[in-house]
């Protein structure tokens, strides 16, 4: 199936735009990558705020049309696009239990630990480096301990989170594990998250997603 030319606004090791990419490549389709430099704070820069005016990547930009941003509602949209392979369950109930542990990793766990957040607490609140690595380890942990919970417990869980086929929750999982192997951070205590990430980790769409496989990454 053809589609138009895609561009992706990224940056190398960010969870977000892992989800975005492991979900083109599972699909087949082509986007071109722009380089939004986190670290330098280009996007807060006058130029990408008119794409995001909330500072943050990943956007999807397609002719004609307004940047896509939200990388949920980019797997949505392009789960609509090209329904094969599929990011969600074929039942209803499936579908909602995929995305209740997507939102899980994306809607309640990933924004704590953005570069915004640590800009405000190590700017404005007094936080230094340990009191940082302390919220990052508090708030990744709590994601994670719960879903690990439901993964463990759910007749839902097989190979992946939701049976044997991957999916959304599958990208939200492996988005936030290669996020905190980044920043160093650990797991522990969750043998299902990491059975079923290293299962992800399988697959080639996951691997080309990888931080470091990414243009601007340290060599
Ligand atoms: N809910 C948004 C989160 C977007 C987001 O926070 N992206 C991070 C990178 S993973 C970002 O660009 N942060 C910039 C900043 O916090 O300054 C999504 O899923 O797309």
């Amino acid at each position: 199936m053809s589609h138009p030319p895609f561009d992706l606004y990224a940056f190398w090791r960010t969870s977000a735009t892992f989800r975005v990419r492991v979900a083109l490549h599972m699909k087949g389709i082509a986007a071109t990558e722009h380089q939004v430099n986190l670290d330098a704070g280009e996007q807060r820069g006058e130029a990408f705020l008119k794409i995001n005016p909330l500072a943050a990547i990943p956007a999807l930009v397609t002719p004609d049309q307004p940047p896509l941003t939200q990388s949920m509602a980019i797997l949505e949209f392009l789960e609509e696009l090209q329904p094969t392979p599929p990011l969600l369950p074929a039942d209803l109930y499936g579908r909602a239990r995929v995305r209740s542990i997507a939102g899980m990793l994306a809607s309640d766990t990933h924004p704590l630990v953005t570069p915004r957040v640590r800009r405000y607490l190590t700017g404005s609140a007094g936080f230094d480096d340990a009191a940082w690595r302390a919220w990052q380890m508090q708030w990744f942990g709590t994601g994670l301990a719960a879903v690990e919970q439901r993964l463990a417990s759910e007749a839902g869980t097989g190979r992946f989170c939701h049976g044997e086929v991957p999916g959304m929750a599958d990208i939200c999982l492996a988005s936030i594990i290669a996020v905190m192997r980044v920043f160093k951070i650990p797991t522990s205590g969750t043998p299902t998250v990491d059975r079923i990430v290293a299962a992800c980790e399988e697959l080639d769409a996951f691997q080309r997603a990888q931080p470091q496989r990414q243009v601007g990454a340290p060599t």
